[in-house]
This record gives C-alpha cells, structure tokens and sequence, in this order.
C-alpha cells in the first residue's frame, strides 16, 4: 500500500472527479490561440453558447443535417465543404487537436508540480479520463505514442501524471500500470528525457541522468559539433536540459514524491547505484541506440570533465549564456516557446532563476494552456499550439483543386481563410536572429501561428500557394501586396542545401555524423536537418505557381531552384520505387509530394521512368477494395508495412493524389480508390477518424485529424476536374 503517506503536501491537491460536464467546455479561438474554458457559472455558459466546432471537438452530438447523396465525386466535395465549413474558427482558420505523443502531458503536469503551479479540478480530472482511456487495454501501461505498445519511458511519466493530478497509488488501474512498468524494468530503465524529467521532480537522483553541459554552447561557433548546428528541437530542448542539469535543481520534497521514489522502482530506492543506471535502458526504448562517441563523450563528461576539471567559472558562464538564448526564445515568441517540450523546461528554468512571481514565470503559465485540448476521452497535450496555418492552407487547397473557389456559395469561408492568413504572415525577422542562432523568417508562415513565429519551408511554401490562388481569383481581395510575396519568396530561396534538396527550419548546419551524439535513445534522426521530399515539393511547387504569375522577380535563381531541386527528389527514390516519409506515413506520404514534383517539370508516367516506378510502387500496394494503408511501422523500420485494420481514407486520398498527378493512365485503379472514399463519407458530409496519420524523427506518431477533410475532398476534386466525364458509380 503506497496511499497511506502520498497526501500532498506542496501545491494544493486538484480533487479529481469522475468526469466534467462537457457542456461546460469552449475553445476560446482568439486569434487562433485556443484555450479551453470551463464555464462553472451557469450564467457565463448561457452567454457562451457551444458552437458546432466545440461540440464536434469534444465528441457531442452535432447539429448536421443529412445531405443529397452524391452521385459524383464533385457532390462529395461539396457535402463535405459543408460540414467542414461548420468547423471553421472565428478567427478564419482550422484548429483541431494535435495529440499522439504521449510524453508531451507529461512535461508539462511536471512543471507545473514543481513550480506549484494549481491545477484546476476539471484539468485534473480530465487529464486523468484521457490517460485512462489511452491505457493499454492488456498490459495498463503507455507507449510513445497513442498507438505504440508501452514502453518505459510512456508509462512511468504517464503514471507520475496520474499521481500527481491526484490519483491513488491504488487505483486498479494505476495497479495494473505499476505492475507493467515494474515488468520493464522501472525507472532505472528510462531514457534519457524521463530520467532527467524523475531527477528534476526529485524522485531519481541527478546521477542517473547522462550529462548535458551548457557549457558546449560556449564552443566556438566553428568547432563541427557545436550545438547551434544541432536541429532546432533539438537544441531548444538542450538549452533548459542543461541548465537544470548543470545546477542539479530538484523540486521541494513532498510526500508524493517520497512516495512516487517507492513507486516507480523495483529496486529499494536507497540503495540504488545511479551513476551505474546511467545507460540502462528498457530494449523498447531503445530505438536509437546510443554511438559508442557518445557513450565515451559521456562517460569522459561524467568520470573527467564534470567532477575534476569542471570549474565554477565555466559552469557559471554556461548557464548565464544558455539562460540568455532562453530569454531570446521566450521574447521572440512571447514565452510560447517552439513546442510542447523546450516550453514546460523553459518554465522550470525560470521559476529557478527568477522566483515564482516572475513575469516570465507567469507569462509561461498563461500560455501553457495554448498547448493543450480537450476530446471526447479528456484533456491531452498538442504537439505545438496547433495545426492552425497548415490545415488552413489545405482547406484552400482542397477548394481550388475542385474548381471551386469561384463558386459564391463559398466564398466567405474562403475569404475568412484569406484573411487569417493575411493576419498571420511573419513581417518580421526575429531581433537578434544571428545571436540567437535563428534563420531568416520575414514573409514566411508558422505552422501554426505567428506568435510561434517559426517559420518552416513547407508551411511557407502551402500558405503562399493559397494566398496566390485565391487572390489571383476573380473576386477577392488583394491583402497581401506583391512585396509581402516577395518577401515570402525571398525567404523560401534560403531554404535550399547544398544537394538541392529541402529541410524544415533551416538548411542543415552540420552532416548526419551529428546523428552519432543522438542522445536521446527514443527519437531517429533528430540531431540536423535532412532533406525532406514533402518540404521540397511544397517548395518546388510555390516557385512554380508563383513564377507563373511573377516571371520576373528572381526568375534565374528560381529556374536554378526548382531543377536542382527535382534532381533531388529523383536522387531520393528508394529501389522500389517509393520515397521515405518523415512527417506523414510513410512512403505513400512521401511519394504524392515526389510525384508532384515530377509533374511541376513535365515528367509523368508516360514519360519519365521515376515517374512510373513512383506510380507502379503505389499500385503495387493498393488493395483489393481499392484503397490503401500503410502502417506506422513503415517508418520505424523504413520497409513498407501494410495496416491490419484495412484501407484508410486519408492513405488513399495521398496515393490517388500522386497517381493523378503522374498522369497515371489505367483509371479503374483510381476509380476504385475514389469509390472508397466516397463509400467512407457519412450522410452529414463527414468521415470518421481513422488510424493515426503523421510522424517526426522516425518513431513517434502524431494525429492531423483535419487531413481526413483536406485530403479527402483535394482527391476527390481532383478526380472531378481531371476526369469531368466518368462516373464512379
Ligand atoms: C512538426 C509539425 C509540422 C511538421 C510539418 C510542417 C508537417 C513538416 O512537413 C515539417 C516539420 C514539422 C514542422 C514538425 C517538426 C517536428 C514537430 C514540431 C512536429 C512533428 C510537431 C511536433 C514535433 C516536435 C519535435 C515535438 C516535440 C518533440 C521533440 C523531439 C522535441
């Protein structure tokens, strides 16, 4: 029995209850910050009625009424723009959640534990729905993500979560859970990131964490592996990392934790050797084994550089300079942070340094609540602070891929689109960007808003397109003059390497050697930047559109750009065909981008070979009810793997794109995919969530649940426009 002495004595304990009201719940959209209220006074939750987007989030009954049955793809379209259009937000955009990885909730509920921040009941009480729901039905335990069997790192945060928001060590599920993770190993088994998480709340000593020096960020800018070349999550994460780690701070003792120290291992807690767990590891963890350079860096970091020759003077100097750059971070974003890691760490660093009513302390804690979102199953933490500029510029998209952007009928959520994303074009580079390590952003577009502020190549790339095709449609405005284009262009031309192809933030600052100080054990690929076929494409096909309607600005570079950047993606064709996806599964995701990026250049399937091997790879995997579904695994592995539970709409939607796009000449393949999706639309114009859609840095998944809209209809418009006389049914 652990209950009898875990009371809290520190923050006061939330008192979880067994469920909110749901009809209690908003997403405030201001300006697509989202946060979720919870209206207790029933006064304020009759002023605030729940729109149609709330009610939808959370899993509640939607007022959509049934539609015509389609008899053509382009009928589906509409009926699904018409409950799509349902969820647009106040402020023009697209939200949705943004759940998946399951060690996000925990950064920041252990944030909040150690700088006492409250927690709300209705938080507590959903973030404890939520995990219980995404508990393994078999063994009680959590993955990596919401579809991973569970792992060590999943299930001991997931656990401390629970406890921390008030549930009993002997809750049957928390039984069950403890029972799995003590079968793993327990803590001592953790990566990385859970071991510096359970030092940092005091439940494991420092020792068993691997050092994170700030000193590196005192290297000269030359030296190969200097930390500002690392990938810019990467090198957010380790700033605050280092900094906590370099002062060895723990969070007061309270009887939780004391009690969480008996919990989460199996050995007895006083007698642990933690210098000698350093390095161990659960195998489920392990998917990035750590390179026999790291493992001697460190342990020269641990046994030499730390205890003997590590001075006062030098530890001072690296913390000062890397709370500095987390001081840059926190203005250019508005303490937003980049995402839902470096955001909670940053928060720690602070209350440290700055005491718990320092403005950035509460600043942080006000825009904490931007990460999060409430479903049906509860309260879950986004990957970023949404999906906002992205999903908004695929709704464009999906419009003018059917030919209807100049249908009346659409226009006021099309020109709300426009407008949003006017509002949201970065006009700016950030202050000091050459101190700070950023790359140029002006004219660019975020993920997900502008208070984020990091601009990515293929968000710019998607929100440019839009802007240009709808107001290069009769009838709407001209929000953003020719130099605001300009200037977005200007920064796209940046994003190119030296192979031609394109990366995400930033052009890679350093070769994939970098991999081998991968530390992380949990992630692939996460140390610099690659070249992405999706990032290229969305590139190569925004200078495209754009040199159609501005043959003079830049026009030499622009022709130079897009050559050698196809030359690329031909480069990356993997021998069967296919292309490598990095932030959709997997290959199917990657192979539309590729075979879009052929047809910018003319090569399709009648002529150019990797245009065919490109759409013979996909057909080879289409299945008997003409759809397609790859699973996740493919991208752990880097094989194709084919889904158990069947085609996926969004799946198939991506493989007819880049069939359609390459020209592919047997339609019968198409139609049969086109049929499916049509067959998969519900009567309100919806369709159903699937299996889970994305990916980043190889082992972790995340939900676009907006692509199941966007790409549905961009498939089916597509179809409609291409093919205007055949029938699917
Ligand atoms: C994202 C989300 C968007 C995504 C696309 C635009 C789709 C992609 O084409 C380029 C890369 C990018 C911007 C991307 C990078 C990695 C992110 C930010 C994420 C997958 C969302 C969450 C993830 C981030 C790394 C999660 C925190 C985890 C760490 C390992 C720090």
């Amino acid at each position: 029995k652990y209950s009898d002495d875990s009371a809290d004595e520190s923050a006061n304990p939330p008192k979880i209850q067994e469920r909110t009201d749901f009809s209690r719940w908003r997403m405030r959209d201001d300006q697509s910050r989202h946060t979720w209220q919870y209206l207790e006074d029933d006064e304020e939750a009759k002023k605030w009625p729940q729109s149609f987007a709330d009610k939808y989030f959370l899993g509640l009954d939607v007022d959509a009424p049934e539609q015509p049955k389609p008899k053509t793809p382009l009928d589906a379209v509409r009926n699904g723009l018409g409950f799509f259009e349902k969820l647009q937000l106040p402020s023009g955009h697209w939200g949705c959640e943004y759940g998946g990885p399951m060690f996000l909730l925990p950064c920041i509920v252990i944030a909040w534990y150690v700088t006492k921040t409250p927690i709300s009941w209705f938080y507590a009480t959903e973030i404890k729905n939520y995990l219980f729901a995404r508990a393994h039905p078999d063994d009680g335990g959590w993955g990596l993500h919401i579809e991973g069997e569970s792992s060590v790192f999943g299930t001991c945060l997931n656990y401390t979560v629970l406890r921390l928001v008030g549930v009993d060590a002997d809750h049957p599920k928390m039984v069950k859970a403890r029972a799995t993770l003590h079968k793993m190993g327990g803590a001592t088994h953790a990566p990385h990131w859970a071991k510096w998480w359970l030092a940092v709340l005091g439940v494991a000593h420092w020792d068993i964490v691997n050092p994170t020096p700030p000193e590196l960020w005192l290297l000269p800018d030359w030296v190969p592996f200097a930390p500002w070349r690392w990938w810019i999550h990467i090198r957010m994460v380790f700033l605050p990392m280092s900094y906590l780690w370099s002062k060895r701070w723990q969070a007061e003792e309270t009887a939780l934790i004391r009690s969480l120290r008996k919990e989460l291992f199996v050995e007895d807690w006083a007698g642990i050797n933690w210098a000698g767990h350093r390095n161990t590891i659960n195998p489920r963890d392990n998917y990035h084994p750590k390179s026999w350079l790291l493992n001697t860096l460190n342990w020269v970091l641990a046994n030499i550089w730390t205890p003997i020759l590590r001075t006062k003077y030098i530890a001072r100097k690296g913390e000062e300079w890397v709370m500095k750059l987390i001081e840059m971070e926190n203005e250019n974003t508005d303490h937003a942070d980049l995402a839902t890691v470096s955001g909670p760490m940053n928060l720690v660093c602070l209350y440290v340094r700055d005491g718990p009513d320092s403005y950035g302390v509460r600043r942080h804690r006000e825009r904490a609540h931007e990460f999060l979102w409430v479903k049906d199953e509860g309260l879950l933490a986004n990957g970023t602070n949404g999906v906002q500029c992205w999903d908004t510029a695929f709704a464009i998209q999906a419009v003018m891929d059917a030919g209807l952007t100049e249908d009346p009928r659409w226009r006021p959520m099309l020109l709300k689109a426009l407008e949003y994303l006017d509002d949201q074009q970065i006009r700016e580079n950030v202050k000091d960007q050459d101190i700070c390590y950023r790359q140029q952003r002006k004219g660019g577009w975020a993920f997900s808003n502008k208070d984020q502020g990091y601009a990515v190549s293929d968000c710019v790339s998607e929100a440019l397109k839009s802007v240009i095709i709808l107001q290069k449609t009769p009838g709407f405005p001209t929000l953003i003059d020719d130099q605001r284009i300009f200037d977005a262009v200007d920064t796209l031309l940046t994003y190119q390497n030296p192979s031609g192809g394109c990366s995400s933030y930033e052009p890679p600052r350093a070769g994939t050697w970098m991999e081998m100080l991968n530390a992380a054990e949990v992630f692939g690929n996460i140390m610099v930047e690659y070249e992405y076929p999706e990032c290229t494409t969305a590139v190569v096909t925004a200078l495209s559109l754009f040199r159609k309607h501005w043959p003079d600005h830049r026009s030499k570079e622009i022709e130079r750009f897009i050559e050698r950047a196809v030359t690329w993606i031909k480069s990356a064709q993997k021998p069967h065909g296919g292309w490598y996806g990095s932030w959709g599964i997997c290959f199917t995701y990657a192979t539309m981008f590729a075979l879009e990026s052929l047809a910018s250049r003319g090569e399709k399937y009648g002529n150019s070979t990797y245009a065919k091997r490109g759409c013979d790879f996909l057909i080879s995997k289409q299945r008997a009810d003409g759809g397609w579904s790859e699973h996740y695994r493919a991208c752990e592995t880097g094989e194709y793997i084919e889904h158990q539970s069947g085609s996926q709409v969004v799946m198939t939607a991506w493989a007819l794109i880049g069939l359609m796009k390459a020209d592919y000449p047997n339609l019968d393949h198409i139609k049969k995919g086109i049929k499916l999706i049509m067959d998969r639309q519900k009567s309100n114009g919806e369709w159903a969530q699937e299996a889970i859609e994305g990916v980043f840095n190889k082992s972790c998944m995340i939900s676009y649940p907006n692509y199941k809209f966007t790409f549905t209809m961009k498939a089916l418009g597509m179809f409609a426009r291409k093919y205007p006389s055949e029938t699917v049914i």
